[in-house]
C-alpha cells in the first residue's frame, strides 16, 4: 500500500513541478528552434528532427510524473505481428470474441485506425495491490479467488485518463513550439483494435513472455496503453527476450491454454471462459477453473521475474475485500447488491448472471460441506437457465463425492 501510495503522491504532486519544467523546457527548445526547424507550405514552422528527440524525452519525463512504470516510443507498423494474429483468427482461437475478428485490418495496421499516425507512444501502468496471498487464496476452495489485476478500480477508464493528461501536455508543447505543425492524437488501453503487446515490444518498454503478455525485468503485473499520434517521434529499440529456457507458464496453466510457448488458445484460458465466453462453460474444463471467479493469474504467480515486482498503482487497491471473499457469500449477492458494491470495477462487466454461473463452478469444485451445498440449493430455480445449468452441475459434483 505504501508503495503504492507513493506513486500517486508522485503522480499528483509532480504536476506542478512538470509544468514548471515543461515551461523551462519550451524556453530551450525555443532557443534550438531555429536551428532545428523547417518551413512548411503554408509558411508556419515544423519541428526538426532534434526537436523530436527532446520532446520524446520530455514525454517520458512526463509519464513518470504521471504515474507510468515506463513509457516507449514504436513506430507505426506491426506488420512483423500480423500474419500470426491472422493465423490465430484463421485458427479460431479466438473463440466467442468476434470483435477480433471483425476489426482485424484496424489491428494490423494503425495508420487505418488513426489516419496519419506516425508513431506510438506506447505505456505500462503497474496494479499489483496489496491483498491477501494469492497462493493461499487458491488453495482454500472456500474462498473466491479474483485477479489481481481486477480487485480495485475499472483499469480501461484509469490508464486512459492518465494517458490522456499526457497527449494534453503533448498538444501544449507543440501549441507553443510549432503552431503550425498540425497534431492528432488518440489514447487507447483494450479499448479499440490495437495490438498492444507488439506495440509495448517495439517500443522497448517489455519482452514477450512465453505466455504471451508483455514482460519486465520487474514483473508482468501492468496494464498497457498507447497514444497514436501524427508526430515523428524518434522511435526506441526494443530490448531483449529473458524468458530463456523457462518454461514454468507453460507448465503451471491448468487448460494447457498455453500449448506452445508464444501461443495461447484463448478458448481454453480461464481469463475467457469466466470473462469473455456468454454461454455455458465447458464442462470438460470447470473442474480445472478450481475457485477461479474472474480471471486467472497462475501464468504470472509462477513467473520469476514476478519475483522481484513491487506494488503497483494506488488506484488499484482493492476494494470490497474482494481478495479473499467466501464464494457462499458472494454467490448470495443479489443483482442489485451486484451493481451496487461493483461500480467501477471491471468486474462488473460479465453481468450477475455469469457472475453467478462462475461461482456455481467454483461451489461445485468446493469441498462439500453442509453450507456450500445450502448456497448452491438456494439457486436451482434461479429464473436463469445458465445458472440453474451451471448450478445442477455444481450439486451433481458434489453428490458424486457422496455429500
Ligand atoms: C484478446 C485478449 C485476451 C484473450 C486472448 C489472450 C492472448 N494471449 O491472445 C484472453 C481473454 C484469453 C485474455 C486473457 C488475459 N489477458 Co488479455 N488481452 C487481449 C487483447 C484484447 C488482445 C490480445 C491479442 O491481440 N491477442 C491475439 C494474439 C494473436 O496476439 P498476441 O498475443 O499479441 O501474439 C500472437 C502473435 O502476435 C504471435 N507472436 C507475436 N510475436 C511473436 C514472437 C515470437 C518469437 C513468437 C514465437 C510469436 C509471436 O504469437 C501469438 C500467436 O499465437 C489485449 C489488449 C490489446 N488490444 O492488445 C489484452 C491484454 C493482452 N490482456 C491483458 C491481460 C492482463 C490478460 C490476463 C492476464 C487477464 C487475467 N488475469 O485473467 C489474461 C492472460 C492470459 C494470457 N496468457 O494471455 C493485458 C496484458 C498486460 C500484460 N502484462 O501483458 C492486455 C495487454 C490488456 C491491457 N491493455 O493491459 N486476453
Ligand atoms: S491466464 Fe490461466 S488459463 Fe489463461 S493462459 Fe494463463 S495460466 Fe492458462
Ligand atoms: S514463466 Fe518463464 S517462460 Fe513464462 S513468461 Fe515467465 S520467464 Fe518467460
Amino acid at each position: 500500500m505504501q508503495q503504492g501510495s507513493q506513486v500517486t503522491a508522485k503522480a499528483g504532486g509532480g504536476r506542478l513541478i512538470g509544468e514548471v519544467q515543461a515551461k523551462r523546457g519550451l524556453v530551450m527548445i525555443g532557443a534550438m528552434q531555429e536551428k532545428d526547424s523547417k518551413t512548411n507550405a503554408a509558411g508556419g514552422q515544423t519541428l526538426g528532427q532534434n526537436a523530436y528527440a527532446e520532446m520524446a524525452r520530455r514525454i517520458k519525463d512526463w509519464g513518470q510524473e504521471l504515474g507510468f512504470a515506463a513509457i516507449g516510443i514504436a513506430g507505426a507498423d506491426v506488420s512483423a505481428a500480423t500474419p500470426r494474429l491472422m493465423a490465430w483468427l484463421a485458427l479460431g482461437r479466438h473463440g466467442e470474441m468476434d470483435y477480433m475478428a471483425k476489426h482485424a485490418s484496424l489491428r494490423a495496421d494503425p495508420g487505418r485506425l488513426l489516419p496519419g499516425t506516425l508513431s506510438v507512444i506506447s505505456a505500462r501502468l503497474t496494479y499489483w495491490p496489496e491483498a491477501a496471498d494469492a497462493e493461499k487464496v487458491l488453495a482454500d476452495r472456500e474462498l473466491a479467488y479474483v485477479s489481481r489485476y481486477a480487485l480495485g478500480r475499472d483499469y480501461h477508464k484509469t490508464v486512459r485518463q492518465r494517458l490522456q493528461a499526457l497527449a494534453d501536455r503533448l498538444r501544449g508543447d507543440i501549441a507553443a513550439l510549432a503552431p503550425a505543425q498540425p497534431f492528432s492524437c488518440r489514447v487507447f488501453s483494450d479499448s479499440a483494435p490495437v495490438l498492444e503487446t507488439e506495440l509495448a515490444r517495439q517500443s522497448g518498454i517489455a519482452w514477450r513472455g512465453k505466455h504471451t503478455l508483455s514482460l519486465t525485468r520487474g514483473g508482468s503485473w501492468h496494464f498497457l496503453g498507447e497514444i497514436y499520434t501524427n508526430l515523428p517521434l524518434p522511435p526506441d529499440a526494443p530490448i531483449a527476450d529473458h524468458c530463456g529456457d523457462c518454461r514454468r507458464c507453460l507448465d503451471v496453466c491448468p487448460t494447457q491454454a498455453i500449448f506452445a510457448p508464444y501461443e495461447v488458445d484463448a478458448r481454453r484460458c480461464i481469463s475467457y471462459l469466466t470473462i469473455e465466453l456468454q454461454g455455458a462453460i465447458p464442462v470438460d474444463l470447470r473442474s480445472l477453473i478450481g475457485n477461479r471467479i474472474y480471471g486467472c493469474d497462475d501464468c504470472q504467480l509462477c513467473c520469476p521475474w514476478n519475483r522481484f515486482a513491487g506494488l503497483g498503482d494506488a488506484d488499484f487497491a482493492v476494494r470490497n475485500g474482494l481478495d479473499a471473499m467466501p464464494l457462499a457469500a458472494l454467490f448470495a449477492w443479489s443483482e442489485e447488491e451486484f451493481n451496487r458494491r461493483l461500480a467501477g470495477s471491471a468486474l462488473r462487466r460479465i453481468g450477475h448472471q455469469r457472475w453467478l454461473r462462475n461461482i456455481a463452478v467454483a461451489l461445485g469444485n468446493a469441498p462439500g460441506s453442509p453450507a456450500i451445498v445450502a448456497a448452491l440449493a438456494s439457486r436451482q430455480d434461479d429464473p436463469s437457465p445458465l445458472v440453474r445449468e451451471h448450478v445442477r452441475w455444481a450439486l451433481a459434483q458434489h453428490t458424486a463425492r457422496g455429500v
